[in-house]
């Protein structure tokens, strides 16, 4: 069994390293890595006498000396997990000499071969399989890296920092030496060494420093940075604008990847990304993929200084950087984009994963206090959650203190490995706020429920608005305290304006916060002109489900209130009920009727169309599956389909010359540009499209075909193929093996010929995937391709992952298996899809538990997928 790490457990490192000076000799099977690393103790460890414990996996150690000294065997122990060496002196050098296997290394953690070429992923422990060091965020090196590799093979040769000297030697090898002046820890370190082509610009900071940018990709995709360039630009200028935050480099570089576990990272210097997340040309890659390119690297640059500059202590604090990351580049996404549906996305994210997360067996703190390995800790709660946590900091004390907040952060902990305490000591520094109350939102897992009740007394012109909250029992939580929970809200009038109202002596006629941190607690406003509708979380002021509303309350606030999330959320949650409505109905065996107030909000949204095109297509959509599904008792995946396709026929056929009409008015104009305007009129296109389809088959059938053949957009291609997909006509296999003609040895877009046939919905599909695993483009060790087909599945196909006759938890179980012979961290995350299996029905419940138990059973399970698995089991 894999030891637990505890967060009580802590204790500084008993060796600092100054400095660590790498020289690697590059060679796919057999690369040699010496390091010498500069030791000092630690007084901060308390035992003068402690040994160094160096962590190390896979590595083959040939040599290892003491100031220049070389250890014979019996002065050091070589264990499964690393090199312990004791009786050291409080300051020596040590010199490692180590061989590993790149071309081997099919985990993708540490160095390895993708394409021919090499590139690293340390964070979160993927250094020490590249040499012994003590691979703790805490310890934090100046390090330099000498790259020695075949020059004609090897061309490129990256790592952090600056490029001081380079080389060339008689056998065709060249080299070049880097160094990185910032103290970094080794999670940050990278390397990328190959055949790439690059593209570069240059960017001058406020302080009128020149940037150099280059942006490396393989031969053929140079085509597709440009995109990644302009994000990268513009991130650079928002961090300075708004956090005041300068680069502070000569040279930052971006590579990118083809196999590569997460989505990207933050290497000092040196950002490593997933192809996926860089790459963009408008016929190959969608509107979403171009968004989420450019959250994505605003994201890692953002790490420079949240993250890179101030790290985290250890990884229990992973929240520290990934929450407040995740907070600065959605803040950069409402600034750049369409603020309200910028929200509308990212709470439709946080709901999608992190609610789910939160409700089921792998619920956790935002800082858990307890992991076996930290891989399976990349989670929506520590990401997307906390970074809601970050978000309600700001809105409890004021931006202008939270910026003040973010200043002294930087000032106290620059150059040093913190805790989420030190984070929020600056926050409290800056605003006097005590937030000892406020960290159970980092220390208790689950979703609050909050519920209200108003009472309005017209003589005394008095509001009392009482709201509660209550929080559901987590693993290893039974009891939860209250939150502390900001509630920005309005009182909307009878006429749908927001009415003024005075509490504490203010009177405001917007929105307001008041703190909720009790269990139960009334506010009580005063002067308040009529009996209002309280519009309550404003742009989603905290990470928490309201009940409450009826349906005639909604409707209004759907069609009036001042705040742009609020409004959208109304017409949402009016959707859910009465979907949820027409699920009983149809357990029930009744058929399903259109809701005339659902089919109205969607005439409403195409008024709009020409005015705002991306808001009317994000309202004419209706709630997902999984939202469905999550406000279920028993879920029932056949209801839910059965449901969601009778709304759209309906929808599509009621307003089916509409639909038409719009679609005609939005064909491309031959122009492309990612801006929310023509972002939203493709979305707007899309959606038509879909509802012309859902009410008129043969008319959608031809249409998408048309859309296919125009061949305009990927954005446009996809929807249209995804569509065809859905169906069983001839017009499916036809379109399919054109995509797939046209698209050949792009591998992103082969990803998408996967996926969607992954989430289709047609009677096949349980088939079709089975013959995709077979498909000569389908290979389990790219983690894209992986995810594209299994994952897809898994995740976004509820039809037939949740199939009756089990074939779908089956087919995840055995791919599961076999991709963890692979790569084990991929591996794991499958297990998310079986989270929440207890909300099934029995027999259902028991198919998930074989499948689970049959993955448990097998005997070379990886730990990452073994803890994965049983915590989900229990
Ligand atoms: N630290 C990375 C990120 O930016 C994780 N791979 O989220
Ligand atoms: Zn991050």
């Amino acid at each position: 069994p894999v030891a637990e790490h505890r967060l009580a457990d802590y204790r500084p490192p008993a060796f600092l390293v100054d400095t660590v000076d790498l020289i690697f000799d590059l060679d796919p099977k057999a690369t040699r890595v010496r390091a010498t690393l500069a030791l000092r103790r630690n007084p901060a460890h308390g035992d003068a006498a402690a040994p160094l414990v160096l962590d190390g996996e896979d590595l083959t150690l040939n040599a290892v000396a003491v100031d220049g000294v070389a250890l014979d065997a019996a002065a050091y122990r070589l264990g499964e997990h690393g090199l312990v060496i004791a009786d050291l002196p409080d300051a020596c050098t040590l010199d490692t000499d180590v061989t590993i296997d790149p071309a081997g290394n099919t985990q993708l953690s540490g160095l390895y071969v993708s394409g021919g070429d090499f590139f690293t992923q340390c964070e979160a422990e993927g250094f020490r399989r590249i040499t012994f060091f003590p691979d703790r965020p805490d310890v934090m090196a100046r390090f330099s890296a000498t790259l020695v590799a075949d020059e004609a093979r090897y061309p490129v040769l990256l790592s952090n920092g600056n490029p001081v000297d380079r080389g060339a030697m008689p056998d065709g090898q060249a080299w070049v030496k880097w160094v990185d002046p910032h103290p970094k820890p080794s999670y940050l370190f990278a390397l990328v060494a190959g055949m790439l082509v690059s593209v570069h610009d240059e960017f001058i900071t406020a302080s009128g420093r020149t940037v150099a940018l280059g942006i490396y990709v393989r031969q053929g995709d140079e085509d597709k940075v440009d995109h990644a360039m302009v994000c990268l630009k513009r991130s650079m200028r928002w961090d300075e604008e708004v956090f005041g935050l300068e680069y502070d480099l000569d040279i930052f570089n971006i590579a990118a990847v083809g196999d590569f576990n997460a989505g990207a990272m933050e290497n000092k210097g040196l950002n490593i990304f997933n192809t996926a997340l860089v790459l963009a040309r408008p016929d190959t890659a969608t509107d979403a993929d171009y968004l989420r390119i450019d959250r994505v690297i605003a994201h890692e640059y953002f790490h420079n200084w949240t993250g890179d500059r101030v790290t985290c202590r250890d990884w229990f604090q992973l929240s520290l950087k990934e929450g407040l990351t995740v907070f600065r580049d959605q803040e950069y996404g409402a600034d750049t984009t369409d603020a309200s549906l910028s929200r509308i996305e990212d709470v439709l994210r946080l709901r999608g994963f992190q609610f789910r997360e939160d409700g089921g067996p792998l619920a956790h703190p935002v800082r858990p206090p307890a992991y076996r390995k930290i891989d399976n800790f990349y989670t929506a709660t520590v990401y997307e959650k906390g970074a809601e946590v970050v978000r309600m900091i700001r809105t409890i004390i004021g931006a202008d203190a939270f910026r003040r907040g973010m200043d002294i952060y930087f000032a106290t902990n620059d150059n040093t490995a913190a805790t989420i305490e030190d984070f929020v000591g600056a926050m409290h520094e800056a605003s006097g706020y005590d937030f000892t109350q406020f960290m159970r939102w980092y220390d208790q897992a689950g979703t609050p429920a909050v519920s209200f009740a108003g009472a309005y007394d017209a003589e005394a012109r008095r509001y009392t608005l009482t709201l509660r909250q209550a929080t559901a029992p987590t693993p290893g939580q039974a009891e939860k305290a209250p939150f502390v929970i900001p509630v920005a809200l309005g009182l909307i009038g009878p006429d749908g304006q927001d009415l003024a109202g005075t509490i504490d002596g203010e009177t405001v006629a917007g929105t307001r916060v008041v703190l909720l941190t009790e269990a139960a607690q009334s506010f009580v406003f005063t002067d308040v002109a009529a009996a209002p509708v309280p519009s309550l979380f404003r742009n989603f002021s905290a990470p928490i489900r309201l009940s409450g509303y009826d349906r005639a309350q909604l409707a209004m606030m759907a069609a009036h209130d001042s705040d742009g999330f609020n409004r959208w959320e109304a017409g949402h949650e009016y959707a859910v009920q009465v979907l949820l409505e027409a699920i009983a109905a149809h357990q029930r065996g009744a058929g399903f009727t259109l809701d005339d107030g659902l089919r109205d909000a969607r005439a409403a949204a195409l008024d709009q169309a020409a005015a705002a095109p991306a808001l009317a297509a994000r309202l004419l959509g209706l709630p997902g599956a999984s939202t469905l599904a999550d406000r279920m008792a028993v879920v029932d995946p056949d209801a839910i389909h059965a449901v969601l396709t009778a709304a759209r026929r309906a929808i599509g056929g009621a307003l089916q010359a509409r639909f038409q009409a719009i679609y005609g008015q939005t064909a491309y104009d031959g122009a492309f540009a990612v801006d929310p305007a023509s972002v939203g009129r493709r979305a707007l296109r899309n959606a038509c499209l879909a509802y012309i389809m859902a009410g008129d088959e043969a008319a959608g059938i031809a249409l998408a075909q048309a859309q296919i053949a125009a061949d305009t957009t990927m954005t446009e291609s996809l929807t249209a193929l995804a569509l065809l997909v859905d169906t069983t006509s001839p017009a499916r296999d036809e379109a399919l093996a054109a995509f797939h003609a046209r698209f050949q040895g792009d591998a992103l877009v082969i990803d998408k010929f996967f996926a969607i046939q992954a989430m289709s919905s047609a009677p096949d599909t349980l088939a079709r995937i089975e013959a995709l695993t077979r498909h000569p483009d389908f290979d389990i060790r790219n983690p894209n391709r992986y995810r594209s087909l299994v994952l897809a599945f898994g995740y976004r196909n509820a039809l037939w992952f949740h199939d009756a006759s089990g074939a779908g938890y089956d087919f995840v179980a055995r791919m599961t298996l076999a991709a963890d012979q692979v790569n084990r961290s991929v591996a794991a995350r499958g297990m998310e899809v079986f989270a929440d299996w207890k909300r099934y029905d029995p027999a259902r419940q028991d198919k998930m538990r074989a499948a689970l138990d049959r993955i448990i059973a097998a005997n070379d399970l990886s730990p990452n997928t073994r803890e994965m698995a049983e915590r989900v089991r229990h």
